[in-house]
């Protein structure tokens, strides 16, 4: 158990082996466990992760999504493409974008712990999270173009949205691999830590997250994304309904409260720390 106070997930999330899954209060830890194979993705491996993204128990506020040994993900278990026909393989990316839709419109807010690899499929289950936190040692590559395949969960649709689609474009053609400064510079990254600190600065988000009202994260993991893949008038119309939705919970009305009484924090800098640069984006 790499933080404590976490313990072991019991029932249906106690039971996925290609995942060690705990929780602390509001805070799960999701690891990806498949070292061995550099946690790459295999079928039972996806169908695993989807079940545990649709079962989070109820009082989770937040997720940790991390992958254990040196690699976070090798992206997709290539032993397993070679054999696969053609309306197999639309089957598949298709459970793919189920699995990486439950992270990306899920319940909760998702942090991505990065280190080592994030290649492939692994870069498509970072993309569907909402905040990456990465080790010095992450590094990031599409060797789908070198394998004469192309990206199958959901990759070019959310790739192109945090580096751009020409950048996209040069790691698939090209091959491509760019270090974990670059991903901070390209917009993959949002915390680039020192070495050895990207758990603990994940974990610091997810405690920071999990306060928040759950409208507040519901608006900002479905609301956000689509207004931004509607026109502008669209967008200003979705916006005005969200902030009305959010504004008239309950739980709003008591933050504003708060405020207004001197009994909540003002917006302050955040004291400069060695642990993380947060990215300009
Ligand atoms: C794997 C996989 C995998 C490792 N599928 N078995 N992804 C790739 O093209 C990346 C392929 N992997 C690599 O380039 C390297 O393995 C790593 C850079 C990630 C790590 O290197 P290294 O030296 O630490 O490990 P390794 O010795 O290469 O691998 C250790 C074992 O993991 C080895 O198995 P072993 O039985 O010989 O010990 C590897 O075969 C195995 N392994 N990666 C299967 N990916 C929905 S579409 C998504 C499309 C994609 O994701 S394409 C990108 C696929």
């Amino acid at each position: 158990m790499p933080f404590a106070n976490f313990q072991p997930a019991t029932g249906v999330l106690g039971s996925l082996d290609l995942l060690q899954i705990s929780q602390d209060g509001p805070v799960l830890h999701l690891r990806l466990n498949r070292p061995a194979k550099r946690n790459a993705i295999s079928d039972s491996l996806i169908a695993q992760i989807h079940t545990a993204f649709v079962n989070l128990p109820e009082n989770v506020r937040a997720v940790l999504l991390s992958g254990e040994g040196e690699h976070f993900c090798a992206g997709l278990d290539l032993s397993e493409l070679v054999d696969r026909d053609t309306l197999g393989a639309v089957l598949h990316s298709r459970g793919w974008h189920a699995t990486f839709d439950a992270i990306q419109f899920g319940r909760v807010p998702v942090i991505a712990v990065l280190q080592g690899a994030v290649v492939g499929g692994g870069l498509e289950i970072a993309a569907s999270c909402h905040i990456r936190v990465a080790e010095p040692s992450a590094y990031f590559g599409l060797p789908e173009g070198q394998r004469g395949i192309f990206v199958g969960g959901g990759g070019s649709v959310r790739i192109p949205r945090l580096m751009g689609t020409a950048r996209m474009t040069d790691m698939m053609l090209t091959g491509r691999v760019f270090d974990a400064v670059d991903g901070e510079r390209f917009g993959v990254v949002q915390y680039l830590t020192g070495p050895g600190q990207a758990l603990a600065k994940g974990l610091e988000l997810a405690r920071k997250i999990a306060g928040n009202a759950p409208m507040t994260a519901f608006a900002v993991m479905h609301a956000l994304p689509r207004i931004a893949d509607q026109s502008p008038a669209e967008g200003l119309f979705t916006e005005s309904l969200m902030s009305a939705v959010a504004a008239n919970t309950p739980e709003a009305k008591s933050r504003l409260r708060a405020f207004l009484e001197g009994r909540a924090p003002k917006v302050q800098k955040e004291p400069a720390s060695s642990l993380s640069t947060g990215s300009p984006a």
